[in-house]
């Protein structure tokens, strides 16, 4: 039978969160410690074990038909696939740095300034979209030492917490780029590898959807009810049951994670009790 190909970045920053994804998306994998190669039992899915670097290139090749890999690499590789889903996990910046105790007038000052970087593609094209010409030094790793050593006036590299930066006496000056985790995909794929490509999707957006909603039952005075449910107006519209007390209803909708706090306390103040808020484990999309 068919099976999906996908690569997953075999040790590092990517892998865990990778096939924990996999995992909620109902895809257990027969092997407890990895190899190169493992076999789903429940979904027609295979993994390939990758180098995070080597990935869009197979996926280009079609040896993987998918892989999940940082935007970045994505971006850096320029590989002729498409990214068909954004992940939300190992999110980061792509930025310049400069030593801390020099000025920064803008990126102009980087005229004529050796950056040292190994992401020479992505630092070199917004360069030239921005008219600098700087003398851009590719180093494969310990980018941040540059400076310090001589090799180089100023990074470009990816920051998380900054921490690196800092402790290497650096300072964040630029930004270039966001990335997060992301799916590419291969353009070429048979048929009957996409529609499994389409169920993985629809299984990984339900996934992402429940981790960004919460469920939530109250009860309402009934007559702040219409006030409440405009503040909640949940999927299509809340579910909204007579409670045995007169006066009273329950309410039951879905909220997003981001406007969570700022609804919960205009509830509060619109006079809703016993809320309560609930996990929600899978949401169909
Ligand atoms: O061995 P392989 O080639 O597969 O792995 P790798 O070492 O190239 O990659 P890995 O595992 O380090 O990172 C994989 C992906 O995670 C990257 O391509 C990014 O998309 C994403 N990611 C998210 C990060 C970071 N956060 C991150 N903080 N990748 C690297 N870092 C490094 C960064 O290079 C710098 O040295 O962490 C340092 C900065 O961190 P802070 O927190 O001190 O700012
Ligand atoms: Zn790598």
């Amino acid at each position: 039978m068919e099976k999906l190909r996908i690569a997953i970045q075999k040790s590092g920053r990517l892998s865990e969160k990778s096939l924990e994804l996999l995992k909620e998306a109902g895809i257990s994998l027969n092997n407890g410690s990895r190899k190169l190669r493992s076999v789903a039992q429940s979904f027609p899915l295979e993994v390939i074990y990758l180098r995070d670097d080597d990935i869009p290139q197979y996926v280009e090749d079609g040896v993987a038909h998918i892989g999940i890999v940082g935007e970045n690499e994505f971006a850096e590789k320029e590989c002729a696939v498409d990214l068909v889903e954004r992940l939300g996990y190992s999110r980061c910046r792509l930025s310049i740095a400069i030593p801390k105790s020099e000025d920064y007038g803008g990126l102009e000052d980087m005229n004529g300034r050796r950056i040292a970087t190994s992401y020479p593609v992505i630092l070199t094209k917004y360069l030239g979209e921005h008219g600098v010409k700087a003398d851009v030094h590719v180093l494969s790793g310990s980018v941040e030492l540059a400076p310090s050593i001589g090799v180089s006036d100023a990074i470009f590299d990816i920051v998380s917490s900054g921490s690196t930066l800092i402790s290497n006496g650096l300072k964040e000056v630029e930004t270039i780029m966001r990335s997060e985790a992301v799916v590419i995909a291969n353009r070429n794929m048979e048929e009957g590898v996409k529609s499994i490509l389409a169920n993985l999707l629809f299984r990984i957006r339900s996934v992402k959807a429940a981790s960004n909603n919460k469920y939530i039952l109250l009860n309402a005075p009934n007559e702040k009810l219409d006030q409440i449910i405009q503040t909640i107006p949940g999927m299509k519209s809340p579910t909204v049951m007579p409670l045995a007390e007169e006066g009273w209803s329950s309410v039951h909708s879905v909220l997003s994670e981001k406007e969570f706090w700022g609804v919960i306390d205009r509830l509060r103040e619109l006079g809703a009790q016993g809320i309560l808020v609930i996990p929600i484990e899978k949401m169909i999309v």
